[in-house]
């Protein structure tokens, strides 16, 4: 096992990596900008660097000082959290070119996912299931486009091949705005990318987004670590998730967590992974994989046992999976709700001082936060500053816990989603569970206030 490590990440993920440090006996080197010196986990360490300012350009994006900090202070490995450099292959690859140990997959792992393109041959290479479409990159003739939209059937989706997570792609209803369509993500694909290269899928119009954990060494073991329901977002950022997804049958998650160690091991993958699919009428199709760790993780640890952080750790080090397939069972339900530092309805961001912070507890009550009584939340990340989540024997257990959690949680100085979340553990159609990615959204659009 490593002897010390460098966290190349801020907030709550940071915390939570430091923890896994601590229990695994391995000391966590924390790297921090100026806005985030006064940050719970960087008082908590033993060793802390400054690698800029707040901007994140110039210090959490920053390759140089953060391969510096882990060069001044004799870490081993570096583990990117999410976010920021967490799957930019370039990275990984000047960390190892360094003598460090990227906590995560090869960069080559990496790049190939990034291109969503590559990634999708992968997959339909490997076995896995994909949403019907162009076969790799769309063609720059009109005629062979049109061919291939009207093979795959209208409506069809553009989407870049350097996008993913909802940015760079285009619903396309009729022939007559097909072209037009095309040369404009190209353009922007382009502009935004790099890499104006684009592909097409036929557009599912109400699929629920479920994804798949997964965890592999580097001894050609991979297990899959059931799904999580992610369906519950706004403008692709998840608000809720939760494990396992309501309603869907066991034998069929079996059936894609075994597609999907199958294809970790053909590609040779390792380090934690998630499978995206679109899951509509029973049939799952793959969209994208990310190769980091994620905000939801929780709710997988909480149903299966396994903690994903330090399995993470373990594998970079060279470890074999401390469990088989077989082991891993699914117990209870977990739900997570993200706290954001923004006004519920609105969305408007609301940094400033957190006046007071008094989290829940209890059976089956979580809190990852870095947030403390009298934090300043500062004005230049994202919004979310901590996670709720909660375990029970049944959905409706974690949800009757969910609704406590939340009614006890007082924060005060900044306004959070919290009064949202409070209106959807109890919106009736959310508490019968399984519904679709719009569903939040046409919520939101019925409920102004
Ligand atoms: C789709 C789709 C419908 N059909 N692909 C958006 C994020 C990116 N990961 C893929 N996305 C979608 N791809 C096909 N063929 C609908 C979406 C989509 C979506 C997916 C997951 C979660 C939320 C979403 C919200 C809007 C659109």
């Amino acid at each position: 096992m490593f002897k010390k490590i460098l966290v190349a990440n801020r907030g709550e993920i940071a915390l939570r990596i430091q923890r896994a440090c601590r229990e695994l006996g391995v000391k966590a080197v924390m790297v921090y900008s100026e806005a985030d010196k006064d940050a719970k986990y960087v008082k908590l360490a033993e060793e802390a660097v400054c690698i800029g300012p707040a901007a994140s350009s110039l210090s959490y994006l920053n390759m140089p000082a953060i391969i510096s900090a882990a060069e001044v202070t004799d870490a081993e490995a570096i583990h990117p959290g999410y976010g920021f450099l967490s799957e930019n292959a370039d990275f990984a690859e000047r960390v190892e070119k360094s003598g460090f140990q990227f906590i995560g997959p090869t960069p080559d792992s990496i790049r190939i996912m990034g291109d969503k393109v590559s990634a999708k041959q992968a997959m339909i290479r490997a076995g896995v299931p994909c949403v019907p479409g162009s076969e790799g990159e769309l063609p720059d003739d009109p005629v062979q486009i049109r061919r291939i939209a009207k093979s795959v059937g209208y409506p069809v989706i553009i989407k870049a091949a350097g996008g993913g997570g909802g940015r760079g792609m285009r619903v396309v209803h009729t022939e007559a705005a097909l072209i037009n369509a095309v040369q404009m993500t190209k353009a922007e694909a382009g502009a935004a990318f790099n890499n104006p290269a684009v592909y097409m899928e036929k557009f599912l119009q109400n699929p629920r987004h479920i994804e798949i954990q997964i965890l592999a060494d580097k001894h050609k073991n991979a297990v899959y670590l059931g799904e999580r329901d992610c369906s519950m977002q706004r403008r692709h950022q998840k608000v809720i998730e939760e494990a396992p997804a309501p309603g869907i049958p066991r034998k069929l998650i079996d059936k894609i967590g075994e597609r999907c160690v199958a294809a970790c091991k053909k590609i040779n993958y390792r380090g934690a992974g998630t499978f995206e699919f679109l899951y509509e009428n029973g049939e799952f199709y793959f969209i994208e994989m990310n190769t980091r760790v994620q905000v939801e993780h929780p709710v997988t640890e909480w149903v299966t046992g396994v903690d994903i952080v330090k399995t993470q750790i373990m594998v970079a080090a060279g470890e074999k999976l401390p469990f088989t397939q077989r082991q891993i069972e699914i117990r209870g339900h977990a739900i997570e709700c993200r706290i954001n530092a923004e006004d519920a309805f609105k969305f408007t961001p609301s940094p400033g001082r957190v006046t007071s912070w008094h989290m829940p507890g209890g059976p089956g009550v979580r809190v990852d936060s870095h947030v403390y009584n009298n934090y300043f939340v500062p004005p230049n990340y994202d919004s979310m500053i901590g996670k709720l989540i909660v375990h029970g024997d049944t959905r409706e257990q974690a949800l009757a816990r969910m609704q406590t959690a939340l009614n006890e949680t007082v924060i005060e100085g900044i306004s959070t989603n919290i009064p949202l979340h409070r209106e959807l553990m109890v919106d009736a159609k959310f508490m019968q569970g399984g519904t679709n990615i719009h569903y939040l959204e046409h919520w939101l659009s019925q409920h102004k206030r």
